[in-house]
């Protein structure tokens, strides 16, 4: 496993240090999603040629159709070279037990906990020190505080692999947040012409009606989705507008999915004011403009948390469901996070009742015990001031928590 030396002598051409991802689908699309993006990300913006190494292609065939096109996979000994142009590239790989990882890279990324497989490992340790690329382990992200302290720690096991550990999370001592450089432009210009939403709607078969308010919904089985529905309906559904509700796939899900198609035709009929659309699974790419579509977007596990919050508009978020409730200690440290950030003396309106609501409906959301469902309704009821607390959430987070790959290429430097 030689490592490349980028600081080739003078006069000879420099190649960009090249970066391998591991990429081990454990369930649903968190960390294909959020690896691609970062994969994505350093290429296009950072110029940095990337070999993806991931055990589930379906998977990444969902999310990024593109990414598996014929010269994508095809073999490679070495590293991608960038000249400029063309562009650097992402090749693909599978993640075997004796997959390559490593060889010719600078930086190596484990995607949440993959171990290096053990024929890697051997050429790692057989390779001189100078020589090794640094193994970054790139972590899950929270809003807990304990974050901050363990962000940039080393770990040396015994054989002598060293790893050092990446934390994404709030704030400038954390790993930061995945955020494309141009992407509130691409969102302003989106949502500056009403008609990009309603061509981005149609082309993917949903079809508005006049004064519907869209609900975008990607939840996990647990999300107490008919609850909140049935009060919605007693409390509001006379009046008010009606609702489209845009389902969005996951693999967890479509049973949940069956169950609240067969109770809206089953309990609501024929004065049924919320109509269901199932999407299908959307590349990863047009899944900002969904967020961006929706008049309130429901989201959950770690990507689409993250999009939700950068898309600015009303939104609650599902912690991916955690033994002993452990992930309702992650939702509390975010909205203790987002309280403190609101309430910071930065310029803008700042409703307290509206952070109330917001919080209280995230709580309902999540199944925190005694936290109702007419908590969500109330914060639904009132979604221009629930907007306005979105895009300052959205703006401060930008301020403090951004930009994770440019962090963590600093962070590869160091
Ligand atoms: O799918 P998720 O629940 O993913 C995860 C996993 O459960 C993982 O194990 C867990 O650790 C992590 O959450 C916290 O939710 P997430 O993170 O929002 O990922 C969904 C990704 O799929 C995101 O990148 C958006 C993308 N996506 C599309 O691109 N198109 C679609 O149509 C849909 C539904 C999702």
């Amino acid at each position: 496993m030689p490592a490349s030396d980028p600081a080739a002598p003078s006069g000879k051409t420099l190649r960009p240090p090249c970066w391998h991802l591991v990429c081990q689908v454990i369930d649903n699309f968190g960390d294909v999603g959020v690896l691609w993006r970062l994969a994505r990300q350093l290429r296009d913006e950072h110029g940095v040629p990337v070999r993806f190494f991931i055990d589930d292609a379906d998977a990444l065939a969902m999310l990024a159709p593109e990414a598996l096109a014929p010269e994508a996979t095809a073999d490679a000994s070495t590293c991608p070279t960038r000249r400029a142009p063309p562009p650097a590239s992402i090749e693909i790989r599978p993640l075997t037990q004796d997959a390559p990882i490593g060889d010719g890279a600078d930086v190596v990324v484990l995607g949440f906990q993959v171990r290096l497989p053990p024929a890697s490992r051997r050429a790692w340790l057989q390779t001189p020190t100078t020589r090794r690329p640094r193994l970054i382990q790139l972590d899950y992200l929270s809003a807990e505080d304990w974050v901050a302290d363990v962000h940039g720690q080393t770990s040396l096991a015994p054989d002598g692999l060293q790893e050092r550990f990446f934390y994404p999370g709030f704030g400038p001592r954390t790993g930061g947040l995945l955020l494309e450089h141009d992407l509130f432009a691409r969102r302003d210009h989106f949502l500056a012409d009403p008609a990009n939403r309603l061509r981005w709607l149609s082309a993917h078969g949903v079809q508005t009606r006049p004064d519907e308010l869209l609900l975008s919904l990607l939840c996990y089985p647990q999300a107490p989705l008919t609850a909140l529905l049935s009060t919605w309906l007693a409390q509001a559904g006379t009046h008010g507008k009606p609702h489209l509700h845009l389902l969005a796939p996951g693999t967890n899900t479509q049973r949940h999915l069956d169950e609240l198609d067969a109770w809206i035709r089953q309990a609501s009929a024929p004065t049924c004011r919320i109509r269901l659309t199932r999407l299908p699974f959307l590349p990863q790419t047009e899944f900002d403009h969904l967020l961006w579509s929706g008049d309130l977007n429901l989201v959950r596990g770690e990507d689409s948390w993250i999009r939700a919050l950068w898309a600015g508009k009303p939104w609650l978020w599902q912690a991916y469901p955690q033994a002993e409730a452990a992930h309702l200690d992650k939702l509390d440290a975010f909205l203790t996070r987002a309280s403190a950030m609101i309430a910071a003396p930065r310029p803008g309106p700042h409703d307290p009742g509206a952070l109330l609501r917001w919080q209280q409906a995230m709580r309902a959301w999540n199944g925190v015990p005694s936290t109702p469902m007419t908590d969500i309704v109330s914060w639904m009821n009132d979604l221009a001031m629930a907007g306005q607390l979105a895009q300052q959430l959205c703006q401060h987070t930008a301020a403090d928590s951004s930009d994770l790959a440019g962090r963590l290429i600093r962070f590869a430097k160091d």
